[in-house]
């Protein structure tokens, strides 16, 4: 057995709980790729490099763990530069173990050699190419620190050929272990201010966003929520953090914030996707995050606690003893979270042909149970999904929902989920183009025998832009949508999977039972209405 710089990588990937590498095979990289297989870490082969960095972040979202993969050098990790900046938005612990050239080859067009450390520092927390290899140990825990730190977000490192086929030595392997990322608690006087603040506000809102799930705050928030009986919203990664089912949970933030007078918003940014922070002119905002300049981005805040989301739960829960929200004020979101059923209500049960979005979303919601995980992808039906379908469990609501909206993340989420949740029924929801931008990784799925359910809601076009196209041009002058009846589910069967074709919507769950049922991936090709043809009424929202 030749020992080189993988042995040591698969040994410290180990040391950090990861027990997935995704990639793409090639010579830089084989090292690595032996390494980690040497340490009984799963090597799962990609069709694109793209994938590969897309199913080390789903590992990542639905483990709770760091996630992995590895690229050639040029071409390899010039693919996978969408998922590097995809992580970089979400700010998911990611780590691009990237082959390079020899450092006795740089400049001198090498083969496959591209600008690589220069662009993934536009991305990465962390950006750097070791130069030797008795330093691999050093800059990977650097990048662990990082990745997983006050600035989370993903990380890139370079291993040059002639660095990453020589070994570790045994002295420089013992010189950096793993070492746990030091989380800290707010300033107590400051969350003494925002509990009175919370004492006195009439209608405040707790909203929780994906700094919760990398706390791993799930059991100090449901302390929280019981305790206090404040209403919860979850967004992004924290979705199921306390699960949808939950009384004191309210789903994503919507109507409920702008009707508070007081916002306490804990790990998650006031970006587009959460209406930059602009909820009403007499609201406060309190906002917690371990990341200081992240504190009032796009708007100005009351109050800023720097501190770790579960950590500053406790803290909170402990200076608001005896404390109870208004009753009045929770009947008022009741009240809200119950005509919204009511107005979806008809859609959920619509039996309309071809099948109405809603109606399959309401199907899958009935169809799943505390152990599904869903990933989603897409444009308009996408969007749907991520408001329509239930986050019951921690990490299981993967969604490409961040403000990049990235078409393609979808099938390796899938993958990436079901490899961290193997007891999982893990099912993507996805538009029938952003099936396109990652359909070959259903044989990815296939080789290696993980059995996700995809759902494509196919609407025959890239539905978001026939849409507003329309509304933009008019009629007549949409170019670039229509996609046409592609027969997915052949496809998928063609490759070795389970596909079926669906245009009843009575036969979705016998469809997804009989998906189960096959424990091959599986595609389920639904025939669905497009959202330009239904009317306003009908459309969710
Ligand atoms: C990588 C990428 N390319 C292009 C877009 C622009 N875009 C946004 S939504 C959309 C249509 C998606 O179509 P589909 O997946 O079928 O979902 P639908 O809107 O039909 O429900 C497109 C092309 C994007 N968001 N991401
Ligand atoms: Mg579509």
């Amino acid at each position: 057995m030749m020992k080189t710089s993988g042995h040591f990588i698969g040994k410290y990937l180990k040391r950090r709980g990861i027990d997935a590498l995704f990639g793409l095979s090639g010579g830089h990289v084989y090292p690595i790729m032996d390494g980690c297989v040497e340490n009984e870490i799963r090597f799962v082969d990609t069709r694109h490099e793209q994938a590969a960095a897309f199913a080390a972040e789903g590992y990542a979202l639905r483990s709770g763990k760091p996630g992995a993969y590895t690229v050639i050098a040029g071409p390899g990790f010039a693919n996978a530069v969408s998922g590097l900046a995809h992580a970089s938005v979400t700010l998911s612990p990611t780590i691009c173990l990237a082959g390079d050239v020899g450092v006795h080859e740089e400049d001198k067009g090498a083969p496959q050699e591209v600008e690589q450390e220069g662009v993934a520092a536009f991305y990465a927390n962390f950006a750097k190419t070791v130069r030797t290899t008795d330093r691999i140990p050093q800059y990977l825990e650097l990048a662990f620190q990082q990745m997983l730190g006050s600035n989370p977000g993903p990380a890139y490192l370079g291993l040059p050929m002639n660095v990453s086929w020589r070994a570790v030595s045994d002295e420089a392997e013992n010189m950096f272990m793993p070492r746990d990322v030091p989380k800290a608690q707010g300033n107590p006087n400051d969350v003494a201010k925002a509990a009175e603040m919370i004492k006195s506000a009439k209608k405040p809102a707790i909203v929780v966003g994906s700094g919760g799930f990398w706390s791993g705050a799930a059991s100090e928030l449901k302390a929280f929520a019981e305790q206090t009986e404040l209403p919860i919203f979850t967004r992004n990664a924290a979705r199921g953090l306390l699960p949808d089912e939950h009384p004191q949970c309210y789903g994503l933030p919507g109507l409920g914030v702008f009707r508070a007078d007081l916002v306490v918003v804990m790990g998650s940014r006031m970006n587009s996707g959460f209406y930059y922070g602009q909820f009403g002119d007499d609201t406060q905002i309190v906002q917690v995050d371990c990341n200081n300049a992240a504190m009032g981005n796009n708007q100005e805040i009351d109050l800023g606690i720097c501190g770790d989301v579960g950590l500053v739960l406790d803290q909170l829960g402990a200076e608001l003893q005896g404390f109870k929200c208004d009753g009045e004020w929770i009947s008022i979101l009741d009240d809200a979270k119950a005509k919204r059923m009511a107005k979806f209500g008809s859609d959920y049960h619509s039996d309309m042909r071809p099948v109405h979005p809603l109606r399959i979303l309401h199907e899958l919601n009935e169809f799943a149970d505390e152990h599904t995980t869903f990933a989603i992808d897409g444009g308009d039906f996408a969007v749907e999904a991520a408001r329509h379908l239930n986050a019951s469990q921690v990490g299981a609501h993967l969604s490409n929902g961040s403000i990049l909206g990235s078409l393609g993340p979808g099938i390796p989420f899938a993958i990436g989920a079901k490899i961290a949740a193997p007891d999982d029924t893990v099912i993507c929801v996805m538009g029938d183009g952003a099936f396109g931008l990652s359909a070959m990784e259903m044989d990815t799925a296939i080789r290696h025998n993980i059995p996700i359910i995809v759902v494509i809601g196919n609407d025959q076009c890239w539905g978001m832009v026939e849409r507003s196209y329309k509304e933009a041009f008019g009629e007549n002058r949409t170019v670039g949508a229509e996609l046409g009846d592609r027969p997915y589910d052949k496809m998928v069967e063609a490759l070795g999977g389970y596909g079926e074709r669906v245009e009843d919507p009575e036969e979705i769950q016998p469809a997804l039972r009989r998906a189960v049922e096959s424990k091959k991936p599986a595609c389920i090709n639904i025939v669905m209405a497009r959202q330009s043809i239904l009317s306003a009424g009908e459309q969710g929202g």
